[in-house]
């Protein structure tokens, strides 16, 4: 007989992220079975299309279209009456499952729950023989996030990921009802979205010679090329797949720094009036890097043409335009930043930043889009309707907030998944603060000394996971998990204050949660350490 209860065994089925209320498990079960009909109410068809693809696929299942009225149905419907992402899970044995949600993306949330609650042979890909039966205990879970941006960002530019990692990386969000990806599309080291008017940027823009080994202070390079960029096509396609997903994905294309593969590609955008700007190429270490941007038009009508390109692709209502690490030495010696500064009446170079950006908040506002950068943008002064992501610890955050500008929380110190995860020398990403899982579910995004009126500017948190030392998927499974679930758990629940967190409870629905990691082929940093791959 095939195992007729394979839920585990922490309370509540190890749920992760957990909800705000579970009411049981009671004694009976529901069993999804080869009869189970699927009753997909308006506005829920793109759940229903991804529980067949899952559910369908690991249980051999083929869920049938039904009424909702019979029994033994999964049911799915909106109501508004619940908060928007919220959604409510009844398993009842009399008639089966129905997930209600405030709108289809509660629904979609409320899915995930039941994929969790089905246990870990949910998360393969094709059933095994014998079979598993998919079968839960009787329940009613009630649950509704706790901040509405919910992100990690995914450096795509140092290590390219091709495109079928970007699409599982989009249903390891989800899983974890994250509900952000944030691209990061360009930067010094790879350009990596065709623009169609500027073939450059990915001909030259989105390759390079070699590589960095670890750190910038290694000596070493790994002397091979590296590159790959995303097709219009693809980013269209990664799009739309996230929107199945209720994910976002918002596009950075950093700006003024951060740009020496651009200028690689078309050196008349940097300054050439300080250095020899044809003699650049894409750049093979990491750091922070003095080649920047001219502020000249030239400049801004090309990235308006990008942008233009950008916004016929990407959804999302915030375009990230980058505004970090943008060292002003070749503007102080550049006689056409100079001329600029004082036919502006500017105070100093950071203002000529300032300006930059807010050429772009106007330029974006006016085609309905706003503008998110980097906390550096706050230096000189923020463009009205600018959102900061805070990543130098919270004092950006702080401040954008106290002037009313919203924010999203990502402080290096404490959601930088690059950085290593143990003190361990066996540890095979050296670099970084250390952040261990317990520190990560302790990260709290709210700053005390907001008051409640500033913390609605709070949008939410995202993990930024920089690549310049995970250059393959095991890596980046290595360092994103298993600490993006406790960073999920963070941005979703409603934990108390950090001190009072219940890590233990935590770890023992982690014990769960690792089994459905298992069964998806994530290389997670197993709770003992590294691997011997590794
Ligand atoms: C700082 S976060 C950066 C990135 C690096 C990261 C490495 C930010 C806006 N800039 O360019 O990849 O540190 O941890």
């Amino acid at each position: 007989m095939p195992d007729t209860h394979p839920t585990p065994t922490a309370p509540g089925g190890g749920l992760v992220p957990a909800p705000l209320s579970i009411d049981g498990p009671g004694r009976g079960t529901v069993r999804l079975g080869a009869d189970t009909a699927l009753a997909a109410g308006p506005g829920t068809e793109d759940t229903a299309r991804w529980l067949r693809d899952t559910l369908g696929a690991a249980f051999g299942l083929p869920l049938p279209p039904g009424s909702g009225k019979t029994p033994d149905t999964l049911d799915l419907a909106v109501d508004p009456a619940l908060p928007p992402e919220g959604y409510r899970l009844a398993a009842d044995a009399r008639w089966g499952v129905r997930i209600t949600g405030g709108g289809p993306a509660g629904v979609f949330w409320g899915a995930q729950t039941l994929r969790q609650l089905l246990g870990p042979h949910a998360f393969r890909r094709a059933p095994l023989a014998p079979g598993r039966a998919a079968v839960l205990p009787e329940q009613t879970i009630e649950d509704a996030p706790r901040f509405a941006w919910r992100g990690m960002l995914l450096d795509v530019a140092r290590h390219f990921l091709p495109k079928d990692g970007v699409l599982r990386a989009l249903d390891l969000l989800a899983a974890h009802k994250l509900n952000v990806l944030h691209l990061h599309l360009t930067d010094d080291q790879g350009w990596r979205i065709e623009i169609r008017r500027y073939p450059k940027l990915t001909e030259v823009g989105a390759w390079r010679e070699r590589t960095k080994l670890g750190h910038r202070a290694s000596p070493l390079w790994d002397e091979r090329p590296h590159g790959g960029y995303y097709t219009q096509d693809d980013l269209r396609e990664i799009v739309a797949y996230a929107a199945q997903r209720h994910i976002t994905v918002v596009p950075e294309i950093d700006i003024p720094g951060h740009s020496q593969a651009a200028i690689a590609a078309y050196p008349e955008l940097g300054n050439t009036d300080v250095i020899d700007t044809t003699s650049l190429k894409v750049w093979d270490t990491w750091g922070v890097n003095p080649n920047v941007l001219a502020p000249t038009d030239t400049t801004l009508r090309f990235y308006e043409h990008v942008l233009d390109e950008v916004l016929g692709l990407f959804l999302s209502p915030f375009v990230h335009i980058g505004g970090d690490e943008c060292p002003k030495d070749q503007w102080r010696a550049s006689a056409t930043a100079q001329a600029r500064i004082a036919e502006l009446s500017l105070a100093d170079e950071d203002a000529l930043q300032s300006w930059f950006i807010r050429h772009f908040d106007r330029w974006l506002a006016d085609r309905g889009r706003r503008l998110i950068g980097w906390d550096e943008i706050l230096e000189g002064g923020l463009a009205p309707g600018a959102a900061v992501s805070s990543w130098r610890g919270y004092a950006g955050g702080i401040a954008a907030a106290k002037s009313g500008h919203d924010v999203v929380m990502c402080p290096e110190q404490q959601v930088y998944l690059d950085h290593r995860q143990h003190a361990s020398p066996d540890e095979p990403v050296p670099i970084g603060f250390v952040r261990t899982l317990e520190d990560v579910y302790r990260f709290e995004p709210v700053p005390p000394e907001l008051t409640a009126e500033q913390a609605a500017h709070v949008l939410g948190t995202q993990a930024n996971v920089w690549t310049e030392v995970m250059d393959s998927q095991q890596r980046l499974d290595y360092q994103v998990f298993p600490r993006l679930a406790a960073f999920a758990e963070v941005a979703w629940s409603r934990l108390p204050a950090p001190a009072a967190r219940d890590y233990q409870d935590f770890t023992r629905r982690m014990a769960a949660h690792y089994t459905r990691l298992d069964a998806l082929g994530v290389g997670y940093r197993p709770p003992g350490g590294p691997l011997p791959w590794q």
